[in-house]
């Protein structure tokens, strides 16, 4: 039995449950034996917080692509330091509602930054740090909007507002990451929440067991 915890990120476009599902996926890891931690990118310390509001504030043209890839792999570099090291370290499971992989995908796939630059960027923030398993939810483009917009009654964020052609570059990203990467699991998050549940924890058993 390892002292190490294990580290779980959630990825995905907006609002396909991601925050919803992680809450399930921690109760049933706990009720394994296991402490867990919930954060969430950009923000999870004091810090990566405060560069959340600059992120995810103002126009939509706040920010040039290089800017807020830089300003993301800041606020994560805090978050790994301060917290992420720090709880798995000390034996805890980190469930992430987005990682790198977000990095990878929207400043990446959508927005034109190459994938060896931001793993430039990751490996000096963030000691390239990786998740064991990274579960990326996916549902049709707009069936998760609708979900957002619904939640949101319309008030999109900075990213949120962007085009569907760009969230669907974001998705096509994800996609390819899982076909290299064996810690990528691509999830159906269409159906019942507890049918997404059942999904994920199938895709961490092997974690769960060897822990
Ligand atoms: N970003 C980036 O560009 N680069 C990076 O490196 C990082 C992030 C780390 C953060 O947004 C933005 O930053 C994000 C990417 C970018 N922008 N975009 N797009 P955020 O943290 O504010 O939000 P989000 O991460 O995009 O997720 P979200 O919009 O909060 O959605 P979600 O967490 O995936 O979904 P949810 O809130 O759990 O569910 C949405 C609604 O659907 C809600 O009302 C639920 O009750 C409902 N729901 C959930 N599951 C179901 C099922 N199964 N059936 C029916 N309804 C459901």
């Amino acid at each position: 039995m390892s002292n190490y915890g294990r580290f779980l990120s959630v990825e995905g476009g907006e609002g396909v449950g991601k925050s919803t599902q992680i809450v399930a996926l921690a109760d049933a890891i706990r009720k394994a034996g296991f402490d867990v931690v919930i954060t969430r990118e950009p923000g999870g310390t004091p810090g990566a917080e405060a560069i959340r509001q600059l992120l995810l504030g103002g126009s939509a043209e706040r920010w040039l692509p290089r800017a807020e890839a830089l300003l993301f792999a800041a606020a994560r570099s805090d978050h790994v330091e301060r917290l992420i090291k720090p709880a798995l370290e000390s034996g805890k499971w980190v469930i992430s509602d987005r990682f790198l992989d977000s990095s990878r995908a929207y400043q990446g796939g959508g927005s034109g930054i190459s994938d060896t630059d931001i793993l430039a960027l990751h490996k000096i923030g963030s000691m390239g740090l990786l998740p064991d398993r990274t579960l990326v939810l996916r549902l049709d483009t707009h069936e998760a909007i609708e979900r957002a917009a619904v939640r949101d009654a319309g008030q999109a964020d900075r990213i949120q507002g962007r085009s569907t052609g760009f969230h669907s570059d974001v998705d096509s990203a994800f996609v390819s990451f899982a076909e290299v990467e064996a810690r990528v699991r691509l999830v159906d998050a269409s159906g019942t929440l507890q049918a997404v549940t059942s999904r994920l924890l199938s895709e961490i058993a092997d974690l769960l067991v060897a822990s």
